[in-house]
């Protein structure tokens, strides 16, 4: 097919127009789902529109493809274990601009659309921030034109799905799949080999050249599902490519063929593993071997691909660098660098100089965390079993490495041991982040203490060693499905006010500002957040059968749940707060709703735990007549992209409390500001950018500096130090049982860390945050000040768009122009 050129041709499938629509809508629900009204079901409803929408994707699709076919453009392609997409329907609504229409249409043919919304099963294919940050990025590449694919595995049961059961976390799976999934394009035309296991071995070629040959112990097939992704109101569609694993035929005949049905059946069944869940530990390593083949697995996968396209296009493989940027999302994919060099070196018969130069010049690597617990280490045997050839190549890679460090730092022996790629220091690891610094051109942190931190901490030697490698790119989320999708009462108040360009640059929200001295404004801004608090606690009277008060402050904390997220600081402090008002019933304390939602890794016990204490203080304070006029506590379950875009435009209070020096960044906090909450926080991650953004006078801030938390450990750090009358009572109302029908020993592992040796300093932390809180509730109390510093928080949010983001990384990192998107139609497109 070739793209012909003529003027573009809206054809009566794809236009955009409601009475289309409609007619789309009814001839999908006939000849796709295969159902007349009376036998249809809401999911019918929805994967007719669903395929009326994505209809108008496939027109940007094949016309974002002929736009860079021909231009052959530098294509960034990023590399991630997770991409939390949420879901599609309605962000593909906002992106084409026709939210509003489609709502009518549906109406007009007399079913409910926000009904139709909720059919869809998210894509939880991450675990949190990380994920998100992905889906982030890939929205504002699309928006920015800039060619992308995002590169990922199609896990077939993403995040476990949270259910409290008597106040503790059950998990159950996810079968997001179970209905189908209308937004992929299966390509079986693109599938790839993957090999695993095995040996290695030496031989000669035709040309008597002493060459290695990896003989692996199985096989694997890689089969490319796309997704398309939808810029914001521009024609184009970049693409999401996950990779499932299937058994290759071939295989399966051979063993069959020897008569073993048995083994044939569980070679297929061993491949379909590979893609079959999503590891559901954020932030802690699970040494498995399986989560390093998944890793393998969808890296050589997405490498091969890529080699694919340059055959397509007629390019030599010399030359990808120059078509490709890849940009590696954590050491998750760092060992796309040791098989960058293999598929270049042992398959394309490559000198090493020559496809190292190319490796260093594809690649750049994104550090997510400073929790050692995080960083990658495989055991060397582990390893081996797995990727034997590749370990060779790490040996050399190294080898070639310590040379030059033993160059620069002479008799500097100890710096050889901390920057090898193995760890020698007892059992021997693989160091996956050293991999990737010394295979990457560029190294960024994603906030600017964490950037910081990175180059004078973890990262130190790397930094000292090549300082010109390191940058900061702080993290930003996506004002179309954050705020435009999310928060339709706000998008309509800004239309009003400021008209809509913020939706794609987001630093026209400073227009905004004069506006917080508009006495009528802040009274229509007051209306909207008390709406969507309304809303929202309809949403929590079916989920949790607890009534709230609209009327009181809403405080709210979603995230994972880690200890170095302090989910305990908060509801020790809700504690002391019962305990001050059953102490003085008549205590003068401002009416709250403390709002909670994360899910823990499935072997986090203590995790669990902390979700228990919360889930057991508001089952005690909720039924307490005595306190429950002023406050109420709420575990939401659950909390996932969905979730988020009910709860961000409902909250007052944003919860960013880790230790100082903890959080990289944190995006939450981001969503929260733009949607007109104010931040209690810690100087951690981009809550000082934010609150450097906001103004001071605008941001809650409490507790030790990551330079303090560094200097109190230092000393010696003695939770007993910081013991107050208040937090001893708080700590024996725990332990009395009180919250737990007399059980004086469910909570103790909690406690007795707290006291004895918490490395996330909570005590220490207390009484700033009770104090602090104190500060928050005087604010709330003076409406027009709180409105005020609630409008400025939107206001001054501009940089926090994951736009900003993609174009400091397309500057300083891939160098990949934007590519406008001409709109074909069928018309253009001749066989
Ligand atoms: N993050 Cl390494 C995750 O969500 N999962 C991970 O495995 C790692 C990092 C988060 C990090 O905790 C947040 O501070 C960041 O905002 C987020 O990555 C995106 O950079």
């Amino acid at each position: 097919m070739k793209p012909v050129e003529n003027e573009p041709y809206e054809d009566e499938r794809t236009a955009l127009t409601k009475e289309a629509f409609k007619r789309a809508f009814l001839d999908n629900l006939f000849y796709v789902q295969g159902k007349f009204p009376a036998l249809a079901t809401q999911n019918d409803y929805y994967q007719a529109l669903a395929c009326a929408v994505r209809d108008r994707l496939l027109q940007r699709w094949i016309s974002t493809a002929a736009a860079y076919t021909k231009q052959g453009s530098r294509t960034v392609a990023y590399f991630s274990a997770e991409f939390l997409m949420g879901p599609h329907l309605g962000n593909n609504l906002i992106n084409l601009g026709i939210y509003a229409q489609v709502r009518e249409a549906i109406a007009e043919l007399g079913l409910d659309f926000d009904t139709l919304l909720r059919q869809e099963e998210e894509p939880g294919l991450g675990n949190g921030g990380l994920g998100r940050l992905a889906a982030c990025f890939i929205d504002s590449l699309a928006t920015l034109e800039i060619p992308s694919l995002g590169y990922g595995i199609r896990y077939e049961f993403g995040i476990f799905h949270q259910e409290i059961v008597d106040g503790w976390q059950m998990e159950r799976t996810d079968k997001w799949l179970r209905f189908g999934n209308p937004w992929e394009i299966l390509r079986p035309e693109w599938a790839v080999e993957v090999r695993l296991g095995g040996h290695t071995e030496q031989y000669r070629d035709e040309h008597e050249r002493l060459r290695i040959r990896w003989v692996p112990g199985k096989v694997v097939v890689g089969v490319p599902y796309d997704t398309p992704i939808l810029g914001y109101r521009n024609n184009t569609a970049n693409t999401l490519r996950l990779w499932k694993a299937e058994a290759p035929e071939s295989f399966d005949f051979s063993t069959f063929n020897r008569g073993d049905y048995g083994g044939a059946v569980r070679q297929k069944v061993w491949s379909e593993t590979l893609s079959k869940v999503l590891y559901p530990n954020d932030e802690q390593i699970q040494g498995k071997t399986l989560r390093l083949e998944q890793q393998y697995f969808f890296v050589s996968a997405s490498l091969q691909d890529m080699m694919r396209i340059m055959r397509v296009q007629k390019l030599p493989l010399e030359r990808f660098h120059e078509k490709f940027a890849v940009q590696l999302n954590d050491t998750h994919p760092a060992i796309a660098v040791a098989e960058l060099m293999r598929l270049l070196v042992d398959e394309h018969v490559l000198p090493w100089e020559q496809a190292w130069d190319i490796t260093c010049k594809t690649f750049s690597y994104t550090n997510h965390t400073l929790l050692p617990e995080a960083l990658e280490c495989w055991p060397l045997e582990l390893f081996k079993s797995v990727l034997p050839r590749h370990l060779d190549i790490i040996y050399e890679i190294n080898a070639r490495f310590l040379d030059e460090v033993r160059i620069r730092f002479y008799g500097d022996e100890s710096r050889l041991v901390r920057l090898s790629l193995i760890d020698e220091n007892g059992e021997r690891y693989v160091r996956m982040a050293h991999l990737a610094c010394v295979g990457s051109h560029t190294i960024n942190g994603v906030a600017e203490l964490h950037s910081e931190l990175l180059k004078h901490d973890v990262l130190k030697d790397f930094y000292e060693m090549w300082p010109h490698k390191f940058s900061n790119k702080t993290n930003g989320v996506t004002p179309r499905r954050w705020m435009a999708l999310s928060n339709p009462r706000l998008t309509n108040l800004l239309g009003d006010a400021i008209g809509d360009a913020w939706i794609k640059n987001l630093d026209e929200l400073i227009e905004l500002e004069p506006l917080a001295d508009d006495a009528a404004f802040r009274q229509r801004w007051r209306e909207i957040k008390h709406a969507n608090k309304v809303e929202f606690a309809a949403f929590v009277k079916e989920r949790n059968g607890i009534a709230i008060d609209p009327q009181s402050l809403f405080d709210v904390q979603v995230k994972r749940i880690h200890e170095y997220k302090r989910q305990h600081l908060n509801i020790l402090h809700v504690i002391a707060l019962y305990h001050r008002l059953r102490s003085d019933p008549n205590a003068d304390i401002q009416p709250r709703t403390f709002i909670f939602g994360g899910k823990a890794a499935p072997a986090y016990h203590l995790a669990k735990l902390i979700i228990k204490l919360i889930n057991s203080v508001a089952d005690v304070v909720n039924r307490d007549p005595a306190v429950n006029d002023r406050l109420k506590v709420v575990f939401l379950p659950n909390f996932n992209v969905t979730n988020g875009q009910r709860v961000y435009p409902a909250a007052e209070l944003s919860e960013q409390i880790s230790t100082a020096g903890k959080e990289a960044s944190g995006t939450g906090n981001m969503k929260f500001s733009m949607n007109g909450a104010l931040t209690i926080g810690t100087m951690d991650g981009a809550n000082i950018e934010i609150r450097q953004e906001v103004g001071a006078e605008n941001f809650f801030l409490f507790g030790l500096t990551a330079e303090q938390v560094a200097q109190t450990k230092a000393r010696g750090y003695r939770p007993l130090d910081h013991m107050t009358p208040e937090l001893q009572e708080v700590i024996s109302l725990i332990n009395s049982g009180f919250f737990s029908r007399g059980d004086t020993e469910l909570f103790r592992a909690l406690t007795d860390g707290l006291l004895w040796h918490d490395p996330y300093l909570v005590f220490a932390d207390f009484e700033s945050y009770s104090e602090c809180q104190l500060q928050v509730s005087k604010a709330y109390r003076d409406v027009d000040r709180w409105t005020r510093m609630s409008i400025l928080n939107t206001a001054r949010s501009g940089k926090f768009s994951s736009d900003r983001t993609i174009r400091e990384y397309g500057a300083d990192i891939w160098r990949a122009p934007s590519v406008p998107v001409r709109l074909l139609s069928q018309q253009d497109v001749k066989v």
